[in-house]
């Protein structure tokens, strides 16, 4: 019997992306249900040409539901995947509720697919889009040269804080165009023609969660308890893709051809990088595409056996969306 596949947050920036994956990628479903908010049921969505009426969250929601894909933020995440897993289904989860949770699989198909057959408690986790994106161009380094420690600093898009970031910027921009007054909602400051050192709120060492979220959710990911990481998260008016420069230290010495080299046959990920052309990733590369790009590799000026590079990918699709989808394809 084909699955019966659920949403959870169907009507947000990443559930639209969730149904458009499972559409593209004709994954093989029985069923396709969506919950949201009360504010969306009986609001309509297409999928395959036909129209599914979006219903309401609840605790009974979930009977016969075979993988629900979880999408509405953390809160709702806690509260509601105990339901869905008790009701016998797999819950893939995009928030960070569970990601840090012994017996909760954190899971990149790419890297550590083995990890999602271990579920004791019915909850695969999906990580974080930063950290995600930052991992396709790591991961492959890692299994030549073995990582020691990461620096690195996010651009992060707006779409990253769901479909209000998205709104903000557009209304921002169009503001400032037109000589209109504003008042920020999402963000703590003006977001259009600026820069906000900030993603996700501090935590009592001075870094914010979304960095500390890069820095855990790497290491279990990897299985690679020592590794070092360190960064900053800054957001940047983009509309859906995420870049991350990084400055990433080896045990062994990372020759760049052979650096260069790691990524053939990788999937998810391609080099995109020749200087002598002006050839270098930028997010509108990835909009709305499935592989992350790597590009501006280079020795490290400054610390032995390291690289720095750049990497870029869509936010809603690998860094959410997309990689969800991956999961319950393994499944
Ligand atoms: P709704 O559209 O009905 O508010 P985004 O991250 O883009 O803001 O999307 C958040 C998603 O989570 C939306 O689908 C939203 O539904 C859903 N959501 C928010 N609050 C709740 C809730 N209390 N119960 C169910 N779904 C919710
Ligand atoms: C952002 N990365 O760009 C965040 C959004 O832990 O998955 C997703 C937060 C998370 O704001």
């Amino acid at each position: 019997k084909l699955p019966h596949v659920a949403i959870v947050g169907a009507t947000g920036a990443v559930g639209v992306e969730m149904l458009l994956c499972l559409e593209q990628r004709n994954f093989q479903l029985g069923e396709l249900t969506l919950l949201a908010s009360a504010r969306s049921a009986g609001k309509k969505m297409k999928f395959r040409g036909e129209e599914i009426v979006v219903k309401e969250l609840t605790h009974d929601a979930f009977e016969g539901i075979d993988i629900a894909l979880f999408s509405a933020g953390g809160g709702i995440s806690l509260e509601f995947a105990p339901s869905a897993a008790a009701a016998g289904a797999v819950v893939i989860d995009n928030s960070s509720a569970f990601r840090m949770e012994e017996g909760v699989p954190l899971v990149v198909p790419e890297i550590n697919p083995e990890a999602a057959k271990d579920r004791p408690k019915g909850i695969i986790a999906n990580p974080n889009c930063t950290t995600i994106i930052s991992l396709m161009a790591l991961a492959p380094l890692h299994e030549k040269f073995v990582l020691k420690s990461v620096i690195a600093s996010s651009y992060q898009a707006v779409s990253g804080s769901g479909a209000q970031g998205i709104i903000e910027l557009e209304e921002q921009v169009k503001a400032i165009a037109t000589g209109q007054e504003f008042t920020p909602r999402v963000y703590p400051r003006q977001i259009a023609f600026n820069v906000i050192p900030q993603v996700d709120s501090f935590t009592d060492n001075g870094y914010t969660k979304e960095e500390m979220k890069m820095a855990n959710e790497g290491r279990k990911i990897l299985g690679h308890d020592t590794l070092k990481v360190s960064c900053t998260c800054v957001r940047v008016p983009v509309y859906r893709s995420h870049s991350v420069s990084i400055t990433a230290q080896f045990e062994q010495e990372p020759e760049l051809d052979k650096a260069r080299a790691a990524y053939d046959g990788k999937a998810g990920v391609h080099v995109v990088d020749d200087p002598s052309q002006m050839i270098f990733p930028v997010p509108l590369d990835t909009t709305g595409k499935d592989d992350c790009l790597v590009g501006r590799i280079r020795k490290s000026l400054v610390l032995d056996n390291a690289l720095d590079i750049w990497v870029v990918g869509d936010q809603v699709r690998k860094g959410a969306a997309l990689n969800a989808v991956q999961i319950a394809e393994i499944l």
